[in-house]
């Protein structure tokens, strides 16, 4: 093992559980927690799960679950060793290991990082989907459960069962409210199995909410071979993220938590508002260009913001609609902020793909665009850009860009949304069709005549004169 892939010591006890060992959980959480035991030591050790591969257990479990946090920047990269994760469990190869480890007393926060689908809510509503598959099945015992609801339910009554005090539940995805959205799918998934549990539930568990924003594209084999010719080992754990780094979390943690201050973590009584400036500001936008970039030929963020008509776009769309919708957060100029936003995009470091971005739309877009283009109906306007980029999405889920190639189009909604496109007869009935689907657009914004009509117009305008031709036909 190279001798910079070890720790200067024995791993640090486990006292958080994290769900999600992907890598945004490995550039963030995990970063935060390492500095947070730097500073301070203390019993705050990683045991991270996995709920579907074994990936990330095979890639860190031979390195004792250190690896390299490299740091991309315009100038030149920074490599950083973390130590936080002591282990990762595989909870289809062992469910009962992952109970015992959330039951553990030692273990005092559970935390998430599954994306948007791994709460098994219905997107227009944040409410649980009781049909979804894995809840099905959870719902069912005695078997073990699979899902993220699954698993926190049955840890809690086993601590509730062995009088034990409950763990914190700390979402780390970028859904509004996730602490409330979280705590309400736990309820739902536990009323519906023992109404005397959730009450405890709701009594004893906290479900703080925060702000979570570093981008971390996906690794590669080439990032994994930059690293061992820069450094001379190779790390197939690794992660690589953007200098910036904003964590913002309410600060309310019963049995405690990490000093993750040390790593720069802001706490606040409230999240709200910077929650919807990142969602909007910056996930908005991102979403805005993974589609429309994709289908004007950009392979990254960085290469569609160097096409002076996206550039463009992101401008009009930061000061004339989203802005305008953004209540102001303690401490952040808002202007600012989105100007560091198009330097963060600019970034030619940072390789972060548009297929990448656009990936499960269908969980994404209700807090990333139709938040915002309710609040601006609302106001009275109908706000085209915003609706350019759902009409974006609506061509890229037909499946087909515009050299008339297949998309991969990955969406735990993607087969309703292919067969919606398909049995649709002409652009203006695929319109019609993906705003029928409640799930994602809720029964209001299908209804209102200005909203449709402006993304029927701009799929036609996509349909006929191609992504680039219509984005700047907006700027
Ligand atoms: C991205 C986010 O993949 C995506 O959907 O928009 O992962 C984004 O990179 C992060 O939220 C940035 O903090």
């Amino acid at each position: 093992m190279p001798d910079r892939l070890t720790r200067n010591g024995p791993p640090p006890e486990v006292g958080i559980v994290h769900l999600g060992p992907g890598a945004f959980f490995r550039s963030f959480v995990a970063v935060y927690t390492d500095s947070a035991l730097v500073r301070d030591g203390g019993g705050w050790g990683i045991r991270a799960v996995s709920l579907q591969s074994p990936t990330a257990r095979d890639q860190l479990a031979p390195q004792g679950g250190c690896f390299t946090a490299l740091t991309l920047r315009p100038e030149g990269s920074s490599p950083r060793v973390i130590g936080s994760v002591v282990d990762v469990l595989v909870a289809p190869e062992d469910p009962a290991a992952v109970l015992a480890a959330m039951a553990d007393p030692a273990v005092r926060i559970v935390s998430l990082t599954v994306t948007e689908k791994g709460y098994c809510h219905n997107p227009a509503t944040g409410a649980l989907s009781l049909d979804h598959p894995d809840i099905r099945h959870d719902l069912a015992p005695p078997e073990a459960p699979r899902s993220v609801p699954g698993f926190i339910v049955a840890a809690l009554a086993r601590r509730r069962a062995e009088g034990r005090a409950p763990f914190t539940v700390l979402s780390c995805d970028n859904l509004p409210s996730n602490g409330a959205l979280v705590r309400g799918v736990i309820l739902d998934f536990a009323r519906a199995l023992d109404g005397d549990l959730a009450d405890w539930i709701a009594a004893e568990v906290r479900f703080p909410a925060t702000m979570v924003d570093r981008i971390t594209p996906a690794t590669t084999e080439e990032d994994i071979s930059r690293l061992e010719a820069d450094q001379g080992y190779r790390d197939p754990g690794m992660v690589v993220c953007e200098p910036f780094s904003q964590w913002v979390i309410e600060d309310d943690f019963p049995q405690g938590r990490p000093g993750w201050d040390a790593g720069g973590a802001q706490f606040v009584a409230s999240v709200e508002a910077h929650e919807i400036m990142k969602l909007r500001c910056l996930n908005g936008t991102h979403s805005t260009l993974a589609y429309l970039g994709y289908l004007a030929g950009h392979e990254t963020i960085a290469d569609a913001v160097a096409d002076a008509p996206f550039a463009a776009l992101l401008e009009k769309l930061w000061r004339e609609e989203i802005l305008p919708t953004v209540p102001q957060p303690e401490g952040e100029d808002l202007a600012a902020y989105c100007a560091a936003l198009m330097e963060r995009y600019r970034n030619p470091a940072i390789r972060h793909r548009t297929w990448q971005i656009a990936m499960d739309g269908s969980q994404k877009l209700p807090q990333r665009l139709l938040g915002t283009i309710r609040d601006s109906l609302a106001a009275g306007r109908v706000p085209q850009g915003l609706c350019l980029a759902v009409a974006g999405w609506m061509r890229y889920v037909g499946g087909l860009d515009e050299r008339g190639q297949p998309i991969d189009v990955r969406d735990p909604m993607g087969e309703r949304l292919r067969a919606a496109c398909d049995a649709a007869e002409g652009p203006e009935a695929v319109v019609d069709a993906l705003l029928g689907i409640e799930a994602i657009f809720g029964s209001d914004l299908a209804r209102h005549d200005g909203f449709r009509a402006a993304v029927t117009a701009w799929y036609l305008r996509l349909v006929r004169e191609g992504a680039r031709a219509a984005v700047s036909a907006y700027t």
